[in-house]
């Protein structure tokens, strides 16, 4: 877990983006699990704002890279956005920018102790923990096709591997396996739960990675952690506007996109909800989140593709539920954790949408024939 920072250092790191103005506020912005993140006011005349963030150096152990990334990834697309001009009332992409210093050429500083960036706020936008109709959640699915499309022709030689074996399953599983091996015996019905929970999923965990494996499905530029909140919608017409938290863009299997999307946006209660029991997927947000995103990437999705989309939507909350759990029993030392429990909870929430989505197999493949 990482230490807090008191606001004279966090105004001092601050000024390293601005220079010398007046900074009004710094406030904690969002809901991240991994790196802290502050909205920053500042300027003499109208006031400016953009984001500084903390990056979690346990999870992401060479950030310099992940803000090459960043940037290789915001020079391609806006150099996209600037050769298709858009048309009157269209709506507006944008994509966040990294800021650079002002004192010195580049683009992160360490200071405290930690490894500091800014990026650029997308104002006028706003993005929800919970889609709240099906409306939004239409924009949602259509703002992350959108956004495949834009970074589909990214060179994967551009983009290095911030997180090696980020949605690698059968990783999570070994890595499971292990540390569960040297915890204390479960002590609680819910940790049996889950370890029970685990073991009868875990040959079947493996269901992407051997579809890669085998030539089925391959690689291409992905987000890798396109949940609800990090889509942006205009505040004034709701279309999505922008995806952002762009730490784990690099090559995956689109699967893994649209397996998280769903099951962050058909979870009607939210993941830190403590009701586990009565988490449902929800089917009608199922569908208008994949009809967006039809609508803008239906095309890229080959037969293959759709053949194993029932798998993903199954396959990232497992996976999500495995990793809290993971975590919970070492310590929560990857996603931080506000109270003891915490990441327990969060497992048990997960492992709760997986079970709601294998108990409505049959709906969900249906759907899916349907709209395909
Ligand atoms: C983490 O920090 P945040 O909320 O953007 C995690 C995702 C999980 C998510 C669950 C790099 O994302 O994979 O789906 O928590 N990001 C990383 O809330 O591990
Ligand atoms: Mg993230």
């Amino acid at each position: 877990m990482q230490k807090s920072q008191p606001q004279d250092e966090l105004t001092s790191i601050a000024r390293w983006f601005t220079g010398h103005g007046e900074i009004a506020s710094i406030q904690p912005l969002g809901n991240g699990n991994v790196n802290d993140t502050f909205l920053v006011e500042h300027g003499d005349g109208v006031p400016q704002r953009f984001v500084m963030q903390r990056i979690n150096t346990s999870v992401f152990e060479r950030p310099e890279e992940v803000m090459h990334n960043l940037v290789q990834v915001s020079q391609h697309v806006e150099r996209k956005l600037s050769q298709e001009p858009s048309q009157p009332g269209e709506r507006l992409w944008e994509m966040p920018r990294v800021i650079p210093l002002h004192f010195r050429e580049g683009h992160w500083v360490e200071a405290e102790g930690s490894f500091w960036r800014g990026i650029s706020y997308i104002g006028a936008a706003i993005s929800v923990d919970v889609v709240s109709s099906l409306k939004q959640a239409y924009e949602v699915g259509y703002g992350l096709g959108m956004f495949h499309q834009l970074i589909a022709d990214l060179p994967s030689e551009q983009l290095r591997d911030t997180l090696e074996g980020f949605h690698i399953t059968p990783t999570y599983l070994a890595d499971y396996e292990a540390i569960a091996a040297k915890a204390a015996a479960p002590l609680t019905t819910q940790e049996n739960h889950c370890h029970r929970f685990v073991a009868e999923r875990a040959p079947w965990a493996s269901v992407l990675e051997d579809a890669k494996a085998a030539g089925e499905l391959s690689l291409r530029p992905i987000h890798g952690d396109p949940k609800v909140n990090n889509l942006m919608m205009d505040a004034k017409s709701g279309k999505a506007i922008a995806l952002v938290d762009l730490d784990t863009v690099k090559p995956g299997l689109v699967h893994y996109d649209i397996g998280d999307c769903l099951r962050s946006g058909c979870n009607a209660l939210g993941e830190e909800t403590l009701k586990p029991e009565e988490v449902v997927f929800d089917l009608e947000r199922c569908e208008a989140i994949l009809s967006g995103y039809l609508e803008t990437a239906g095309q890229t999705l080959s037969e293959a593709d759709h053949r194993y989309l029932f798998d993903s939507i199954r396959l990232i909350p497992f996976e999500l539920g495995l990793r809290f759990f993971t975590d919970h029993l070492n310590g929560n030392r990857y996603f931080k954790a506000d109270r003891e429990g915490h990441n327990l909870d969060r497992a048990l929430v997960q492992f709760a949408l997986t079970a709601s989505i294998e108990a409505q197999e049959n709906e969900i493949r249906e759907l899916l024939d349907q709209l395909c």
